[in-house]
C-alpha cells in the first residue's frame, strides 16, 4: 500500500473544523483506492504566534518539504490584527507559499446545480458555471520591495511595489494554457494594461505564450470590466489567469456565483514532484479552502466544510494524479447538496441548516456508497 504523507496545518478560527472534515474524506478515499494517508500536524498563523512567537517556524517548512502535500485551513483573526504586517498570521502563509515555490494558485469555481438558486444572482446566469481562476502566487504586489508604512512627523506614508519578471509571467500563463487544453480551450488573461507597466508586460508575454497554443483562444481583459463580466456573464469564462492581487479579489467575487465563499477550494502548485524518497505522488502541492478563518463562527461547529473537502479532491487530482477518485469526491458533494443538505451559509431563511460534522457525515455516506 502506497503511503501518502500529508502535513496538516489547520491554523486559526474555523481552520481546524474544516481540516478535520477534509481529513475524514481523505481517509475514506485512501481505504477505497489503496493509499495509506499518513498525517502529521503543526501550527501556523495566529496559533503559531501564540505558541512560538512566529506565524511560521523553519521546522514547519522542513516538515512540509518531507511531505507529499500540505493541507492548510485558514489563518488570521482579530486577536492578531494589531501586529505589524510582517509578523501577522497572514505573513506565515505568504512565506510558506514563497518558500515552497508554489507560484500557481488554482481556484476552480463550479456552480453545483442544486445551488443555482442559492446566490443573489439569477439562476439562469450562474447555472452551469465552471471556470478556474489561476492566480500568480509568489510575486506581484504581495512580495514587491519596497513595501513599507512610515509614521513621520510630517505625516504617515506607505508604499507597495508591483514587480513582475518576464519568466514569472510566462510560467503561470503557460500553465493556464495547459489547463485550458484539457477544458474548453479558452484563456482570459486579466490585466490593467491601459494604466500599469507590469500589466503591459503581462499582456505582451501572454500574447507570446498564446502563439504556442494555436488551438486555444486567448482574450485579454481589463480587470475592472472583467470583474463586471464575472457576475453578468460568468459562462463566458473558462480559464482566467492574472497577477496575485487581482486573483485574490476576483476569486472572492467569483465565490458569489458558487453560493458562498465557503464553497471554493484551491491548489497551490509548482509542477515538481515531492522531495520525499519513494513518494507515490506526481506533484507536490499545498491545498486550502479559499475562505479565511471566519472568527465570528469559529468553534460553533457550523462552518461550511465544502471548500476544504473540494480542496481534498484537488489534492487527489493534482498530487496523486487520481482523476477518478477526485471526481468521486466532487460527485459526492453534488449529491449531498441535491439531498437538501445545507450548512448555515447556504440555507435560505427559515430553512434548517446542518453543522459541519453532520454535513460531512452525510457526504461520507454518499462517498462510501
Ligand atoms: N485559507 C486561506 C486563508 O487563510 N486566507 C487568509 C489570507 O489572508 N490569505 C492571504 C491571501 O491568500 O492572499
Amino acid at each position: 500500500m502506497s503511503e501518502v504523507h500529508v502535513l496538516l496545518l489547520p491554523g486559526d478560527g474555523i481552520g481546524p473544523e474544516v481540516v478535520a472534515a477534509a481529513q475524514r474524506v481523505l481517509e475514506l478515499v485512501g481505504h477505497r483506492t489503496g493509499y495509506r494517508f499518513v498525517f502529521s500536524e503543526d501550527l501556523v498563523g495566529g496559533a503559531a504566534i501564540d505558541a512560538y512567537g512566529t506565524p511560521l517556524r523553519d521546522e514547519t517548512i522542513e516538515m512540509a518539504l518531507r511531505s507529499d502535500a500540505v493541507f492548510l485551513g485558514a489563518v488570521g483573526g482579530p486577536k492578531w490584527d494589531h501586529l505589524p504586517k510582517a509578523t501577522r498570521p497572514e505573513a506565515g502563509l505568504l512565506r510558506l507559499r514563497k518558500e515552497l515555490g508554489l507560484f500557481a494558485n488554482l481556484r476552480p469555481v463550479r456552480v453545483f446545480d442544486p445551488l443555482a438558486d442559492a446566490t443573489p444572482l439569477k439562476p439562469e446566469i450562474v447555472r452551469g458555471v465552471d471556470l478556474i481562476v489561476v492566480r500568480e502566487l509568489t510575486g506581484g504586489l504581495y512580495f514587491g520591495q519596497p513595501s513599507e508604512l512610515r509614521r513621520e512627523p510630517t505625516g504617515r506614508w506607505a508604499i507597495d511595489t508591483l514587480p513582475y519578471r518576464e519568466e514569472e509571467i510566462a510560467r503561470i500563463v503557460d500553465l493556464a494554457f495547459q489547463l485550458a487544453r484539457a477544458r474548453r480551450r479558452k484563456v482570459t488573461s486579466v490585466d490593467k494594461a491601459n494604466v500599469l507597466n507590469t500589466s503591459a508586460l503581462w499582456r505582451e508575454v501572454a500574447s507570446e505564450i498564446g502563439q504556442r497554443y494555436p488551438d486555444v483562444t486567448l482574450e485579454h481583459a481589463l480587470v475592472d470590466s472583467c470583474a463586471m463580466r464575472l457576475v453578468a456573464r460568468p459562462r463566458d469564462f473558462d480559464v482566467l489567469v492574472m497577477e496575485n492581487l487581482f486573483g485574490d479579489i476576483l476569486s472572492d467575487e467569483a465565490a458569489v456565483l458558487a453560493g458562498s465563499l465557503g464553497m471554493l477550494p484551491s491548489a497551490s502548485l509548482h509542477g515538481q514532484p515531492p522531495q520525499r524518497p519513494g513518494s507515490p505522488a506526481v506533484r507536490f502541492g499545498l491545498y486550502e479552502p479559499v475562505h479565511g478563518s471566519a472568527p465570528d463562527i469559529a468553534g460553533k461547529g457550523i462552518a461550511n466544510p465544502i471548500g476544504a473537502i473540494l480542496s481534498a479532491a484537488l489534492l487527489v487530482r493534482w498530487t496523486l494524479g487520481n482523476e477518478r477518485a477526485a471526481t468521486a469526491i466532487e460527485q459526492a458533494v453534488e449529491e449531498t447538496l441535491a439531498s437538501g443538505a445545507r450548512t448555515a451559509d447556504l440555507a435560505r431563511p427559515g430553512e434548517p441548516a446542518m453543522g459541519t460534522e453532520a454535513f460531512t457525515d452525510r457526504l461520507l455516506e454518499r462517498l462510501a456508497s
